[in-house]
């Protein structure tokens, strides 16, 4: 199980070029090496392993596409998306942090900070020297974060916060925090919340059957005094931390692949392996049928994600495209898996074989960063121009 091969049956790689496939396959060495041996005991402890933090901000994956001035690594979108399957093959809680750090933290002090805040904190989370959380989702608000009731009033010399978020990946070991909160005025805003300013906590959520690796806590605030220079200054209303999203669920589109890559790959080095009636489990056509489906899925959303690459690249991707990658290959991924999980019978149970932890993991990406209901609705309304959210 500590092979790896990745499928490339349409010869993609022959469209990336020699910077995507160097940076690929140097995150993918890193995985095997560092990830991939420690990351079941992790899963089964509950403990996101910090040690890997450093290894992250070498290959590059805080801040994939954040100028190299502010110390990100300066690379295209479909660099960002390589390194996000990568990680993802060895496990999703991972590329969330990563997906975090990068697309939900760093984006936003990148594109709606003031100089000051981008040189203060980006070089220190691109070197993972700080942790960043995104707070958006609250207890009574998750798929509808424009009903936010976590706020912030004016008081002279620093803003005063109150509220909670639900939800929060990293949030326990967090350095900085941000957080989408209401003015007095109703108008959503990013806050820079710090660890350390008086009223925050971060308590942990506990007995996750998901995303194990992976811390996931809640952002409490009482009374917290944030200094008015901690505001983001360039962009307010839900579009803000929506732009976010669509970084981040695009990051996610490509990740979902090294997910349903790895269980492919587990699932027909078994089957060829395994003997059953006399014969290599792959002899038999139900399970024929099973692998040669999940092959022709995982083309479909690599060539859905390397188009989005280009079109993101060209900054004409729209909002409804990303949803419609990140909805197709997150449930192409859960659906790989499941039938993995079959091929391996008795076996994919275990912790030996990486299938079933991404199966659990996969629930979560699933419903995360917009719902699989979610992201229907937005390509529902994008081509009917009809809201059937509300
Ligand atoms: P709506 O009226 O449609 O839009 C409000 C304003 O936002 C603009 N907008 C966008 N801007 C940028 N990017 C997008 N994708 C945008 N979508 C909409 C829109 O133009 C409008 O602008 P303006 O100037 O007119 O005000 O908003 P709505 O309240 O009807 O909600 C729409 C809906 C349901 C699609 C949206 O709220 C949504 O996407 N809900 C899902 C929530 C979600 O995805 N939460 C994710 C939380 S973070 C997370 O899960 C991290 S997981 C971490 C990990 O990877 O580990
Ligand atoms: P709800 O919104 O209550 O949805 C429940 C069900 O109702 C879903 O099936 C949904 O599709 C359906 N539904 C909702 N509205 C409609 C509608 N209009 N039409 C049809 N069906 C609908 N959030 C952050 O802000 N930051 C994070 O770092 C973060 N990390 C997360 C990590 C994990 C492990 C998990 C599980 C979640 C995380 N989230 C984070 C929160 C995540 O974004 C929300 O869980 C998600 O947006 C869904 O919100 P909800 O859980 O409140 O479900």
């Amino acid at each position: 199980p500590d092979l790896f091969e990745a499928p490339d049956y349409y010869n993609l790689d022959d469209l990336l070029t020699e910077e995507h496939k160097l940076i690929r396959d140097t995150a993918r060495a890193w995985v095997k090496r560092d990830v991939s041996p420690i990351i079941e005991d992790a899963a089964q402890k509950a403990e996101f392993p910090k040690s890997i933090i450093p290894g992250l901000a070498e290959i590059g994956a805080f801040g994939p596409y954040i100028p190299e001035e502010y110390g990100g690594a300066g690379l295209d979108q479909i660099s960002y998306g390589l390194i996000m399957q990568e990680i993802e093959r060895g496990d999703s809680g991972v590329r969330s942090t990563a997906s975090v750090q990068s697309s939900l933290v760093m984006y936003p002090i990148w594109k709606y900070g003031s100089e000051e805040q981008r040189k203060k904190f980006l070089p220190k989370l691109a070197s993972g020297e700080f942790m960043g959380s995104f707070g958006l989702t609250e207890p009574d608000h998750g798929s509808n974060p424009g009903g936010m009731v976590t706020n912030f009033k004016d008081k002279g010399d620093h803003y005063l916060l109150n509220g909670a978020k639900l939800w929060i990946s990293n949030s326990p070991f967090c350095d900085v925090a941000v957080v989408w909160a209401k003015n007095e005025e109703g108008r959503i805003h990013g806050l820079i919340v710090e660890r350390g300013m008086e009223g925050f906590s971060t308590p942990e959520t506990h007995n996750k059957w998901s995303l194990r690796a992976s811390a996931t806590g809640e952002l409490i605030f009482q009374d917290v005094k944030v200094p008015k220079e901690n505001l983001l200054p360039n962009k307010s209303g839900l579009g803000a931390p929506l732009g976010c999203l669509d970084s981040a669920r695009f990051g996610i589109a490509w990740g979902a692949i090294g997910a349903a890559m790895d269980c492919y790959d587990t699932a027909l080095r078994y089957a060829k392996e395994r003997i059953q009636f006399g014969k290599p489990i792959a002899a038999f056509q139900l399970q024929q049928k099973k692998l040669a489906e999940m092959i022709t899925e995982i083309t479909k959303a690599q060539l859905l994600a390397l188009r989005l690459g280009q079109l993101k690249n060209e900054d004409r991707a729209t909002s409804a495209q990303i949803s419609m990658a990140k909805r197709n290959n997150v449930d192409m991924a859960i659906k790989i898996a499941r039938e993995a999980r079959q091929i391996l019978g008795g076996m994919g149970i275990t912790g030996e074989y990486s299938i079933m932890r991404h199966m659990m993991n996969l629930e979560s990406v699933i419903t995360y960063e917009g719902t699989h209901d979610i992201h229907l609705l937005i390509t529902g309304l994008d081509i009917t121009g009809e809201n059937a959210f509300k």
